[in-house]
């Protein structure tokens, strides 16, 4: 039996994830769709033939909608997460989980009570081919103990209602997650350092580019550049500095030209084309263990410690100074 999913926010990737579970994914279908613009979602939905709605809440309380896709804006998460729960539903919701701790936390709570893993976190760069095989290549020991990791997040344009606030909470986010994951520690500190101002985004009042440092439990020192308005691509580093070699990921293949005395090659243009592979992997994945009931994705559990790393870098962009990184104990559920 096909899992019909519904879509809770017809934007920029709740369109691309509904393409992707109609026309890629196999063993699903969207059978309903929900946006505050109901315009927007009424067009997907008679392409597709799924149900329109204007109140997520009614989407998730369809009959016709066995697990829900939470593709709203960050503020509208943990609303919908949390009436999801309260339906028995499992539901996967992009990132963030939720812009505040408390939000988090109340998902925990609510999962908990509710005695099963139903809650899964769009963290989809743990998909993607090259940074599992990052991954692999630290867990092999190959490049000894890890000691630093220097990466970077440069998108080329943002939207016009980015703030200095949400580069960490919406962008950096990515970051605090993939590194924690891809070297199996928690963070125990973190700064940010503000270096000279882009003269692009100064335009919109936003501080950037910023750097995101943190500590982890280990000693690891990373340092992660997050820009808004690169202006020539979507660029994603990471190196992985350890005390026997290094490991970066690849820059994603393109045709190399040499011409004119140069030699070049392309540059992605945003997340949609840079991790194509990983939201399929990522949504292939939980679609399977979502008709096995027994998801193992990206937990609430880690889009609490996502939440609270990027408050305390917040609070650490505007206070100056190093922060430490306080979290609950991790409860047994989510171990
Ligand atoms: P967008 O602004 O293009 O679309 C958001 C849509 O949600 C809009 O159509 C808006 O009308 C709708 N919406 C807002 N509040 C709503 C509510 N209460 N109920 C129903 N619909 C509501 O934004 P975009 O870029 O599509 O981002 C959506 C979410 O996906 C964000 O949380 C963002 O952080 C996340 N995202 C994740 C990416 C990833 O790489 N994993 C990439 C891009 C976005
Ligand atoms: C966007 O919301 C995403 O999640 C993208 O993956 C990220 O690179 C971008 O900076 C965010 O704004």
């Amino acid at each position: 039996m096909e899992l019909r999913i519904g879509v809770i926010g017809m934007g920029a990737i709740g369109r691309e994830h509904g393409k992707r579970l109609m026309e890629k994914i196999t063993g699903c279908t969207v059978t309903a769709v929900a946006d505050i613009n109901v315009e927007g979602a009424a067009k997907f939905a008679e392409q597709y033939g799924a149900k329109v709605y204007q109140e997520g809440e009614d989407l998730i309380n369809d009959s016709n909608v066995d697990a829900v896709v939470v593709t709203s804006w960050d503020e509208a998460h943990a609303k919908y997460v949390l009436a999801s729960i309260a339906a028995g539903k499992y539901v996967f919701c992009e990132k963030p989980l939720a812009t505040k701790i408390e939000e988090c936390e109340a998902i925990l709570e609510a999962e908990e009570k509710f005695g099963k893993r139903i809650v899964q976190v769009g963290f989809m760069r743990r998909y993607d081919p090259d940074y599992v095989a990052l991954k692999e290549i630290i867990k092999s020991g190959k490049i000894g103990q890890p000691m630093m990791v220097h990466a970077c997040h440069r998108n080329m344009t943002h939207a016009s209602n980015m703030t200095s606030e949400m580069s960490i909470k919406n962008s950096g986010i990515h970051e605090i997650d993939v590194l924690r994951w891809l070297l199996d520690d928690d963070y125990v500190e973190g700064q940010v350092i503000l270096p000279r101002q882009s003269r692009i985004s100064a335009e919109e009042g936003l501080q950037d580019p910023q750097i995101m440092m943190l500590r982890t439990t280990e000693g690891i020192a990373i340092d992660v550049e997050i820009s808004q308005s690169s202006g020539y691509g979507y660029d994603i580093q990471c190196e992985v500095v350890g005390d026997l070699g290094t490991a970066r990921l690849p820059d994603p293949s393109s045709v190399v030209t040499r011409t004119d005395c140069s030699c070049a090659f392309g540059v992605m243009p945003g997340w949609e084309t840079r991790f194509i592979d990983a939201y399929n992997i990522e949504f292939q994945k939980w679609v399977n263990e979502v008709k096995a009931d027994c998801i193992t994705g990206p937990s609430s559990w880690d889009g609490y410690v996502a939440c609270v790393t990027a408050h305390t870098l917040g609070e650490a962009r505007v206070e100056g100074g190093v922060k430490p990184i306080i979290t609950k104990e991790c409860p047994e559920f989510y171990k």
